[in-house]
Protein backbone atom coordinates (compact mmCIF):
# COMPACT_ATOMS: atom_id res chain seq x y z
CA UNK A 1 0.00 0.00 0.00
CA UNK A 2 1.09 3.99 -1.41
CA UNK A 3 3.96 4.13 -2.86
CA UNK A 4 7.26 3.21 -0.96
CA UNK A 5 10.45 3.03 -2.84
CA UNK A 6 12.34 0.43 -0.85
CA UNK A 7 8.55 -1.72 -0.72
CA UNK A 8 8.82 -1.41 -4.63
CA UNK A 9 12.44 -2.95 -4.61
CA UNK A 10 11.20 -5.57 -1.91
CA UNK A 11 7.87 -6.77 -3.10
CA UNK A 12 9.21 -6.78 -6.59
CA UNK A 13 12.18 -9.79 -5.63
CA UNK A 14 9.47 -11.55 -4.32
CA UNK A 15 7.37 -12.10 -6.95
CA UNK A 16 10.16 -12.56 -9.27
CA UNK A 17 11.37 -15.09 -6.70
CA UNK A 18 7.81 -16.48 -6.90
CA UNK A 19 7.53 -16.89 -10.88
CA UNK A 20 11.17 -18.36 -10.65
CA UNK A 21 10.36 -21.49 -8.47
CA UNK A 22 6.75 -21.92 -10.18
CA UNK A 23 4.13 -20.24 -7.28
CA UNK A 24 1.64 -17.96 -8.87
CA UNK A 25 1.55 -14.65 -7.19
CA UNK A 26 -1.16 -12.16 -7.44
CA UNK A 27 -0.20 -8.32 -6.73
CA UNK A 28 -2.27 -5.60 -5.33
CA UNK A 29 -0.93 -2.34 -5.01
CA UNK A 30 -3.32 -0.26 -3.73
CA UNK A 31 -2.94 3.91 -3.68
CA UNK A 32 -1.93 5.66 -0.13
CA UNK A 33 -5.19 6.65 0.35
CA UNK A 34 -7.21 3.62 0.76
CA UNK A 35 -8.97 3.66 3.93
CA UNK A 36 -8.49 0.43 6.56
CA UNK A 37 -11.94 -0.75 6.49
CA UNK A 38 -10.85 -1.38 2.16
CA UNK A 39 -7.81 -3.17 2.77
CA UNK A 40 -9.48 -5.31 5.79
CA UNK A 41 -12.18 -6.20 3.03
CA UNK A 42 -9.32 -7.17 0.60
CA UNK A 43 -7.39 -9.10 3.11
CA UNK A 44 -10.91 -10.98 3.82
CA UNK A 45 -11.66 -11.75 0.59
CA UNK A 46 -7.72 -13.32 0.13
CA UNK A 47 -8.52 -15.29 3.22
CA UNK A 48 -11.75 -16.78 1.68
CA UNK A 49 -10.06 -17.72 -2.00
CA UNK A 50 -9.37 -21.29 -2.18
CA UNK A 51 -6.37 -20.87 -4.89
CA UNK A 52 -4.78 -18.71 -2.46
CA UNK A 53 -2.61 -20.54 0.22
CA UNK A 54 -0.44 -17.71 1.11
CA UNK A 55 -1.28 -13.82 2.05
CA UNK A 56 1.58 -11.19 2.54
CA UNK A 57 1.08 -7.47 3.67
CA UNK A 58 3.97 -5.38 2.76
CA UNK A 59 5.31 -3.25 5.53
CA UNK A 60 5.65 -0.75 6.51
CA UNK A 61 1.69 0.69 6.02
CA UNK A 62 0.80 4.36 5.74
CA UNK A 63 0.17 5.79 9.06
CA UNK A 64 -3.74 6.01 8.60
CA UNK A 65 -3.59 2.41 9.34
CA UNK A 66 -3.25 0.59 12.14
CA UNK A 67 -1.00 -2.30 11.38
CA UNK A 68 -1.68 -4.43 14.09
CA UNK A 69 -5.59 -4.52 13.09
CA UNK A 70 -4.55 -5.78 9.35
CA UNK A 71 -2.29 -8.57 10.69
CA UNK A 72 -4.69 -9.96 13.15
CA UNK A 73 -7.34 -10.00 9.91
CA UNK A 74 -4.92 -12.38 7.78
CA UNK A 75 -6.20 -15.77 8.52
CA UNK A 76 -3.19 -17.66 10.55
CA UNK A 77 -3.22 -20.25 8.18
CA UNK A 78 -2.06 -18.53 5.16
CA UNK A 79 0.25 -16.05 7.25
CA UNK A 80 3.58 -16.72 5.91
CA UNK A 81 4.88 -13.63 7.66
CA UNK A 82 4.09 -15.35 10.77
CA UNK A 83 2.96 -11.96 11.93
CA UNK A 84 -0.06 -12.90 13.19
CA UNK A 85 -0.29 -13.53 17.43
CA UNK A 86 -1.68 -17.02 17.11
CA UNK A 87 1.43 -17.63 14.51
CA UNK A 88 4.08 -15.95 17.31
CA UNK A 89 2.38 -17.52 20.37
CA UNK A 90 3.58 -20.68 18.59
CA UNK A 91 6.83 -19.67 18.09
CA UNK A 92 6.99 -18.75 21.66
CA UNK A 93 5.95 -22.15 22.50
CA UNK A 94 8.51 -24.15 19.75
CA UNK A 95 5.53 -26.37 17.70
CA UNK A 96 5.04 -23.78 14.91
CA UNK A 97 3.96 -24.16 11.17
CA UNK A 98 5.81 -20.68 9.77
CA UNK A 99 9.32 -18.90 11.19
CA UNK A 100 9.06 -15.18 10.90
CA UNK A 101 11.39 -15.21 7.45
CA UNK A 102 14.09 -12.55 8.67
CA UNK A 103 14.70 -14.71 11.76
CA UNK A 104 14.68 -17.91 9.99
CA UNK A 105 16.93 -16.72 7.25
CA UNK A 106 19.62 -15.59 9.64
CA UNK A 107 19.30 -19.20 11.22
CA UNK A 108 20.10 -20.52 7.74
CA UNK A 109 23.09 -18.54 7.29
CA UNK A 110 24.15 -19.12 10.87
CA UNK A 111 23.92 -23.14 10.11
CA UNK A 112 26.04 -22.93 7.06
CA UNK A 113 28.85 -21.72 9.03
CA UNK A 114 28.91 -25.24 10.75
CA UNK A 115 29.13 -23.66 14.38
CA UNK A 116 26.41 -25.09 16.64
CA UNK A 117 25.20 -22.62 18.64
CA UNK A 118 24.08 -24.43 21.51
CA UNK A 119 25.76 -23.11 24.98
CA UNK A 120 27.29 -20.45 22.78
CA UNK A 121 26.88 -16.49 23.70
CA UNK A 122 24.54 -14.79 21.20
CA UNK A 123 23.67 -11.35 21.22
CA UNK A 124 20.75 -9.55 19.81
CA UNK A 125 21.02 -5.76 19.39
CA UNK A 126 17.17 -4.38 18.80
CA UNK A 127 14.16 -6.04 20.26
CA UNK A 128 11.47 -5.24 17.23
CA UNK A 129 8.77 -7.81 17.00
CA UNK A 130 9.17 -8.75 13.40
CA UNK A 131 13.35 -9.21 14.41
CA UNK A 132 14.57 -9.06 17.40
CA UNK A 133 11.97 -10.48 19.65
CA UNK A 134 11.69 -13.74 17.53
CA UNK A 135 15.39 -13.77 16.49
CA UNK A 136 16.76 -14.19 19.99
CA UNK A 137 13.88 -16.92 20.51
CA UNK A 138 15.27 -19.08 17.58
CA UNK A 139 18.47 -18.78 19.08
CA UNK A 140 17.10 -20.02 22.25
CA UNK A 141 15.46 -22.97 20.62
CA UNK A 142 19.00 -24.06 19.72
CA UNK A 143 20.15 -23.83 22.98
CA UNK A 144 22.01 -20.77 22.67
CA UNK A 145 22.87 -17.90 25.88
CA UNK A 146 20.72 -14.64 24.57
CA UNK A 147 20.99 -11.77 25.15
CA UNK A 148 18.82 -9.21 23.80
CA UNK A 149 20.19 -5.68 23.51
CA UNK A 150 18.31 -2.33 23.33
CA UNK A 151 18.30 1.96 23.12
CA UNK A 152 18.56 1.54 26.90
CA UNK A 153 21.28 -1.15 26.88
CA UNK A 154 24.17 0.18 29.26
CA UNK A 155 27.78 -0.44 28.12
CA UNK A 156 26.57 -1.91 24.68
CA UNK A 157 29.96 -2.52 23.34
CA UNK A 158 30.75 -5.22 26.36
CA UNK A 159 28.17 -6.85 25.95
CA UNK A 160 28.41 -7.24 22.28
CA UNK A 161 32.04 -8.14 22.66
CA UNK A 162 31.18 -11.13 24.87
CA UNK A 163 28.95 -12.60 21.34
CA UNK A 164 30.13 -15.33 19.97
CA UNK A 165 26.55 -14.82 17.65
CA UNK A 166 25.75 -11.47 17.09
CA UNK A 167 22.63 -10.02 15.05
CA UNK A 168 22.32 -6.36 14.40
CA UNK A 169 18.59 -5.58 13.55
CA UNK A 170 18.67 -1.51 15.12
CA UNK A 171 18.18 0.09 11.66
CA UNK A 172 21.02 2.70 12.29
CA UNK A 173 23.94 2.86 9.71
CA UNK A 174 27.22 1.05 10.77
CA UNK A 175 26.31 1.55 14.30
CA UNK A 176 28.17 -2.00 14.76
CA UNK A 177 32.30 -1.34 14.77
CA UNK A 178 35.00 -3.38 14.42
CA UNK A 179 36.16 -2.61 18.25
CA UNK A 180 32.57 -3.85 19.52
CA UNK A 181 33.00 -7.43 18.20
CA UNK A 182 34.84 -10.12 19.77
CA UNK A 183 37.34 -11.94 17.52
CA UNK A 184 35.79 -14.88 15.82
CA UNK A 185 32.70 -13.90 16.31
CA UNK A 186 29.67 -14.80 13.53
CA UNK A 187 28.26 -11.32 13.01
CA UNK A 188 24.95 -11.21 11.50
CA UNK A 189 24.06 -8.22 9.65
CA UNK A 190 19.70 -7.56 9.47
CA UNK A 191 20.54 -3.43 8.49
CA UNK A 192 19.47 -1.90 5.35
CA UNK A 193 20.50 1.50 5.15
CA UNK A 194 20.48 4.02 2.31
CA UNK A 195 23.17 6.55 2.94
CA UNK A 196 22.78 10.07 1.26
CA UNK A 197 24.86 9.06 -1.56
CA UNK A 198 22.39 5.96 -2.01
CA UNK A 199 24.67 3.85 -1.11
CA UNK A 200 23.32 0.43 0.60
CA UNK A 201 24.70 -0.31 4.05
CA UNK A 202 23.86 -2.05 6.78
CA UNK A 203 23.65 -1.59 10.98
CA UNK A 204 27.54 -2.91 11.01
CA UNK A 205 30.86 -1.04 9.92
CA UNK A 206 31.71 -4.05 7.37
CA UNK A 207 35.07 -3.15 6.96
CA UNK A 208 36.26 -2.52 10.42
CA UNK A 209 34.18 -5.43 11.27
CA UNK A 210 34.86 -8.24 8.63
CA UNK A 211 38.72 -7.42 9.92
CA UNK A 212 37.45 -9.13 13.48
CA UNK A 213 34.89 -11.21 12.69
CA UNK A 214 35.38 -15.46 11.90
CA UNK A 215 32.06 -15.10 9.45
CA UNK A 216 30.09 -11.77 8.34
CA UNK A 217 27.13 -11.12 6.17
CA UNK A 218 27.92 -8.30 3.30
CA UNK A 219 24.79 -6.17 2.90
CA UNK A 220 23.14 -5.68 0.23
CA UNK A 221 23.43 -9.60 -1.02
CA UNK A 222 23.12 -11.26 2.74
CA UNK A 223 20.22 -11.46 5.16
CA UNK A 224 17.91 -9.63 2.19
CA UNK A 225 17.87 -12.02 0.08
CA UNK A 226 17.96 -14.89 2.32
CA UNK A 227 14.08 -13.23 4.01
CA UNK A 228 13.00 -14.02 0.28
CA UNK A 229 14.23 -17.37 0.19
CA UNK A 230 12.64 -18.18 3.56
CA UNK A 231 9.18 -16.40 2.36
CA UNK A 232 8.57 -19.21 -0.35
CA UNK A 233 9.80 -21.81 1.57
CA UNK A 234 6.84 -20.54 4.20
CA UNK A 235 4.40 -20.28 1.17
CA UNK A 236 5.06 -24.07 -0.39
CA UNK A 237 4.56 -25.23 3.51
CA UNK A 238 0.88 -22.87 3.53
CA UNK A 239 0.05 -24.54 0.37
CA UNK A 240 0.79 -28.14 1.76
CA UNK A 241 -1.62 -27.24 4.97
CA UNK A 242 -4.46 -25.73 2.78
CA UNK A 243 -4.93 -28.89 0.81
CA UNK A 244 -4.96 -30.72 3.53
CA UNK A 245 -7.70 -28.57 5.00
N1 LIG B 1 5.08 -8.00 5.55
N2 LIG B 1 6.87 -6.58 5.31
C1 LIG B 1 6.40 -7.83 5.40
N3 LIG B 1 7.21 -8.92 5.34
C2 LIG B 1 8.55 -8.77 5.21
O1 LIG B 1 9.35 -9.84 5.22
C3 LIG B 1 9.07 -7.48 5.06
N4 LIG B 1 10.42 -7.23 4.84
C4 LIG B 1 11.01 -6.05 5.47
C5 LIG B 1 10.14 -4.84 5.10
N5 LIG B 1 8.72 -5.14 5.16
C6 LIG B 1 8.20 -6.39 5.16
C7 LIG B 1 11.12 -7.59 3.77
O2 LIG B 1 10.75 -8.39 2.94
C8 LIG B 1 12.38 -6.00 4.84
N6 LIG B 1 12.34 -6.96 3.76
C9 LIG B 1 13.37 -7.14 2.82
C10 LIG B 1 13.32 -8.11 1.81
C11 LIG B 1 14.34 -8.24 0.89
C12 LIG B 1 15.43 -7.42 0.93
C13 LIG B 1 15.50 -6.47 1.92
C14 LIG B 1 14.48 -6.33 2.85
C15 LIG B 1 16.48 -7.57 -0.10
O3 LIG B 1 16.42 -8.44 -0.92
N7 LIG B 1 17.51 -6.70 -0.09
C16 LIG B 1 18.58 -6.71 -1.07
C17 LIG B 1 18.86 -5.30 -1.56
C18 LIG B 1 17.69 -4.60 -2.12
C19 LIG B 1 17.98 -3.17 -2.55
O4 LIG B 1 18.85 -3.00 -3.42
O5 LIG B 1 17.35 -2.24 -1.99
C20 LIG B 1 19.81 -7.29 -0.43
O6 LIG B 1 20.67 -7.80 -1.17
O7 LIG B 1 19.95 -7.22 0.78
Amino acid sequence: MGDDPASRVYVNSKKKACAEIGIKSEEYALPAETTEEQLLELVQKLNNKPDISGILVQLPLPKHINEETIINAIDPSKDVDAFHPMNVGKIMIGNFDFLPCTPAGVMELINETGIDVAGKECVVVGRSNIVGKPQAMLLLHKHGTVTICHSRTKNLAAVTKRADILVVAVGIAEFIKGDMIKPGAVVIDVGMNRLENKKLVGDVHFESASKVASAITPVPGGVGPMTIAMLMKNTVKSAIIQSEK
